[in-house]
């Protein structure tokens, strides 16, 4: 059997949130794989067939300066084949999926509020970086598997100039000295059980979506296509 690691982050308590989304999904991920499938399931297709997949969950807290060594550190214990990265979007209608990050980070006291596109002061992540970086997930199966699932989501080239964005940034330009490591990012919409027509998604949506990011992009690693990643 081919082992595939995968490493699936998100973030510790969060200012003015009372349930995180990204705190609770890669852990409910950890718990229970992504999906039937893989457990005993033998659809032709099925990108986990033959695959023992190992998931960790990593709950880093909301710093600048902790966020990324943390990672880091359990990058290089797990030795992991995928990292999938998430985190709140507040002003979120469904997932974004993270196309790129970008070498910009808010500064200031008003940090929490450039979780969306920022304003305020900013510095770049690595004052020796590109201005960004693109991820190699292979975003338009994944929102194609949305769509036959119903999950709400869209293309996104903003996760912010917060912490999310410069973990991202950060990881994107590890990703680059390891190609043979797939790394992305989720944003996540707030958890939302009941008023349909407000922001946000339930939260065992959420756990779906993500589940369906790793399935696809297990897909992606295993057999490489040639269609576009990408969607301009
Ligand atoms: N979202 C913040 C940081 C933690 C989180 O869940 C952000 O968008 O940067």
């Amino acid at each position: 059997m081919e082992q595939i690691k995968v490493i699936v982050t998100g973030y510790d308590r969060y200012q003015g949130v009372d349930v995180n989304p990204s705190y609770l999904v890669p852990q409910a991920l950890a718990d229970r794989g992504v999906g039937g499938l893989n457990r005993g399931g033998t659809r032709l297709e099925d990108p986990l067939l033959g695959v023992d997949l190992d998931i960790t969950a990593v709950t880093l807290p909301v710093s600048f300066a902790k966020a990324w060594p943390i990672l880091h550190q359990a990058i290089e214990r797990v030795e992991p084949d995928l990292v999938i990265s998430t985190g709140l979007k507040r002003h979120a209608r469904g997932i974004s999926m993270e196309r790129c990050a970008v070498n910009v980070k808010a500064v200031g006291d008003d940090r929490a509020r450039q979780e969306g596109s920022g304003h305020g002061l900013t510095e770049p992540v690595d004052p020796d970086g590109p201005a960004a970086y693109w991820t190699r997930l292979p975003l338009r199966a994944i929102l194609q598997e949305f769509g036959h699932c119903g999950i709400p989501a869209t293309l996104s080239s903003d996760a912010g100039t917060y912490v999310c964005n410069a973990l991202f940034y950060n990881l994107l330009g590890w990703a680059t000295k390891h190609p043979e490591v797939l790394a992305g990012f989720v944003s996540l919409p707030l958890a939302n059980e009941n008023d349909r027509q407000g922001l946000g998604l339930p939260i065992e949506q959420q756990i779906r979506a993500v589940q369906e990011v790793v399935r696809e992009t297990v897909r992606y690693y295993r057999q490489p296509s040639s269609s576009p990643i990408l969607i301009a």
